[in-house]
Formats: structure tokens, C-alpha cells, sequence
């Protein structure tokens, strides 16, 4: 799951009990100007449903380009994630992926995966033990020959699983777009994070959403945050409700709008929540301290999401910030998302 505050404030906020992060990360957030609410706050059950929901949506294409670049390319991402130089034995893969939540793209690699090498250890890592629940359930009744083992961890915190065999190589899925849910500085802190895990050769597969462009408009973007049946909205929403179940605060979440935007010097959407009018909320004494007393002016926002899109050389430059060296990109044929596999160095 995506976290937006500075990597090191997210650590000591997540070190706590997920009640106590809330608390924190709601009091830091609200009370800073312009208001903030970090979006690892929408992954609770209801917002982990309701983004299940946004991934099947017509408007979010993210999840349908990505998976269809996985159907057409799994044999040859697989393939080229196993090359070696010289005549050394091919390594087996072992797949850890971040941020796995109910993996169901996964499958489509993993089939390659054990298609060439006979089995496959697969290690999805994610906070919500629901998710990791249903993702071993789907990968054991879809796809025989893979052993799952699942760890309940904040992969930009905590360390991955380390239990490597001679002449395996790691092949990291990151994948989604996830990366795009930080900023420049903090994706390149998860990146490096997660390199000083792996060895040189291991593998990084990268999801990323493409910016507008010749044949993607900034409208196809926008609309896929802003979808018609207004389930985006209601999961931007769910964090003032998620407040008020786990904190006992009192936001009326029909008096905030969702609202995304474009932002283009950035080269990301935003997501923010307006209020609708003058209001105060008060959310009661807890372990981050007293009580907090907020008056919200009219249209007043909390920035709730950053979703970087971004163009190919940057991606490249990203890679290369934390020592991984792109060795190829496939995209869907529109254009819309780039899967990029990079070599750690
Ligand atoms: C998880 N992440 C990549 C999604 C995105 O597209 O930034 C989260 C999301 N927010 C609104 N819709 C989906």
C-alpha cells in the first residue's frame, strides 16, 4: 500500500499500533496547512473493497493495460528476467512482490514462471492479512506448481523475507503503479530501500501509468480518477469515515467533494476533499494528544493522493537513482502503461 508522508515520518507513524498511526498521522495531517491525510489511510476493509471495485471500473485502465501487457509478454518478461551472461546455468526465480494485495494479475507471471522452471516460490508481502488471505487462496487454485509464502510487513519499512537458495535470483514485482503514489524523493527512497535488499542481478518489475501523450488524453486520465458511478469518490470519501469509526471524529463525509486534478507541472493527479461549506469536526482526546477542534472554511481541501504518470526517460532515471539499470519496457497498445524490467547493479 502506498504511503505519501516522508518515509522516515511514515516509519515511526507505522511502528506504532495501526490505531496509534492513524491517530498520529491524522493529527500531523489535519493540522497542517494545506491540509493533509496520507492515502495509506484509504486501505482499510471498506477502501480495500472500494479500490478492488476502482480496478474493475471502465474508466480505470491501469489495471486492465497492465494486465494485458502481462498476458501478451509473460513468457519473454519471464524469460529475460532468467537471462544470465556467459554460459552459466539460468538461475530459478523466486517472486516477492510488494504491495501484493489479492494478486490477481500475478497469476498470469507466475504461470511463465512455472512453465519454465517446473515450480516457483512466490512471497507476496502486504499489510492487510485479508488481502494476503485471498491472494494465496487465488494463486493455489489457479496456479499449480507454485508455493506461496506470504509475510504480513510495510515493504518501506520492513525488511523483504530472506531465505535465498544457491542459483536463485530474485525477480521483485512491483507492480500497479504503486510507485506513482510517492514523490519523486520518497519513490526513489523505496527504490534504494528495496535495492539494499537484493544482489547484483537480481531483477525489479516495474508497473508504471504513462502521462498524456499523442493518443492519451489528459481527460482519459482525469477520468479515471473521477469515474461515473462515483466509486473514486466514495473511496476518497471513506478516510473521513475511516476517522470516524477508529477515532470517533464526527466529519459528515457528504459535506467534502472529491475532487481530482490535473496537475501538469508535476505530471500527476491529484486527489483532495473540499468542504462543502463552513464546518467545524472534532476529533476526541487520543494517544496523539487532546482533542482536536477543526473548522473547515468553504471549500477548504485535505490533499489526500499524489498519481504520478510518467514518460519513459523517467522511469529510466527513477530506475537508475537507486542502482537498478533498465533493460526493457513493454507497453499496451494504446500507450497508457509501461511494465519495466530493470537489472540491480
Ligand atoms: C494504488 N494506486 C496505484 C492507485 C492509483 O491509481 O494511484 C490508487 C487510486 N487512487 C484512486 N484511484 C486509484
Amino acid at each position: 500500500m502506498p504511503f505519501i508522508s516522508a518515509v522516515s515520518d511514515a516509519n515511526s507513524v507505522l511502528e506504532s499500533s495501526p490505531t496509534e498511526a492513524v491517530a498520529a498521522e491524522a493529527r500531523i495531517g489535519l493540522i497542517s496547512r494545506p491540509r493533509t491525510l496520507a492515502p495509506w489511510l484509504f486501505y482499510d476493509e471498506t477502501g480495500s473493497q472500494l479500490f478492488e471495485e476502482i480496478t474493475n471500473l471502465p474508466e480505470y485502465y491501469l489495471t486492465r493495460a497492465e494486465r494485458s501487457i502481462f498476458a501478451t509478454n509473460a513468457d519473454e518478461i519471464i524469460e529475460r528476467a532468467s537471462r544470465v551472461n556467459g554460459n552459466r546455468l539460468p538461475p530459478t526465480l523466486t517472486l516477492i512482490e510488494l504491495g501484493a494485495g489479492t494478486a490477481t494479475k500475478t497469476g498470469i507471471l507466475l504461470a511463465a514462471a512455472v512453465c519454465r522452471q517446473g515450480t516457483v516460490v512466490y512471497q507476496p508481502v502486504d499489510v492487510s492479512v485479508t488481502a494476503l488471505e485471498a491472494a494465496t487462496r487465488n494463486i493455489r487454485a489457479n496456479v499449480p506448481g507454485v508455493t506461496v509464502r506470504c509475510q504480513v510487513a510495510d515493504y518501506t519499512t520492513q525488511p523483504l523475507p530472506e531465505n535465498r537458495l544457491p542459483n536463485t535470483r530474485t525477480l521483485a514485482l512491483y507492480i500497479g503503479s504503486s510507485i506513482g503514489n510517492f514523490t519523486p524523493d520518497l519513490a526513489t527512497g523505496v527504490l534504494r530501500n528495496l535495492r539494499a535488499q537484493l544482489l547484483p542481478g537480481d531483477q525489479l518489475l516495474l508497473g508504471t501509468d504513462l502521462g498524456p501523450g499523442p493518443g492519451k488524453e489528459v481527460a482519459t486520465v482525469l477520468a479515471a480518477y473521477n469515474d461515473a458511478a462515483g466509486v473514486t469518490a466514495a473511496f476518497n470519501r471513506n478516510i473521513l469515515d475511516r476517522l470516524n469509526r477508529e477515532l470517533g471524529a464526527n466529519f459528515n463525509s457528504e459535506a467534502f467533494a472529491h475532487r481530482a486534478i490535473w496537475n501538469e507541472a508535476e505530471s500527476r493527479i491529484e486527489m483532495h476533499l473540499a468542504s462543502l461549506a463552513a464546518q467545524r469536526v472534532r476529533i476526541p482526546a487520543n494517544s496523539a494528544g487532546d482533542a482536536l477542534n477543526l473548522r473547515f472554511s468553504p471549500d477548504e481541501t485535505a490533499h489526500t493522493e499524489n498519481s504520478y504518470k510518467f514518460t519513459l526517460n523517467r522511469v529510466k532515471d527513477l530506475l537508475a537513482s537507486a542502482s537498478f539499470h533498465l533493460t526493457h519496457t513493454w507497453t499496451d497498445p494504446r500507450h497508457y502503461f509501461a511494465v519495466n524490467l530493470a537489472t540491480a547493479i
